[in-house]
């Protein structure tokens, strides 16, 4: 009955590692325009994959209705762009990726990832 109960335990520790860190549902998207509506809500970005071009002034509309504190900031990596997001008000982020290349962004503990790949 032990080892039963253990193998629940290791299989579920597995599961919430693989689910909040592994597993993401992708979804991409091109900024059309100047604004994207980026939502954050249960553990994603959606869409979590922003295509751009460089030199292009872009407009991420990021929505965040999770209110846990885990998904108020977003943080690019390789671009210095940052922000706290507010609940329920949809939050502006303008800025023009200079460089080609991709670029991480997530929240501060890297549970809500996405990637802005400018082309
Ligand atoms: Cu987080």
């Amino acid at each position: 009955m032990g080892i039963i109960i253990n193998l629940i335990g290791v299989f579920l520790i597995v599961f919430i590692i693989w689910w909040f860190w592994i597993y993401k549902k992708q979804s991409e998207a091109q900024v059309q325009g100047s604004a994207l509506d980026i939502i954050v809500d249960s553990g994603v970005y959606e869409p979590s994959v922003v295509h751009t071009k460089a030199g292009e002034e872009v407009t991420l509309r990021f929505i965040r209705k999770d209110s846990n504190p885990c998904s108020e900031k977003v943080l690019f990596s390789g671009i210095d762009v940052s922000a706290d997001l507010p609940i329920n008000i949809p939050y502006e982020l303008t800025f023009t990726p200079e460089e080609k290349g991709e670029f991480e962004f997530a929240c501060q503990m890297g549970m809500y990832r996405g990637k802005l790949i400018v082309e």
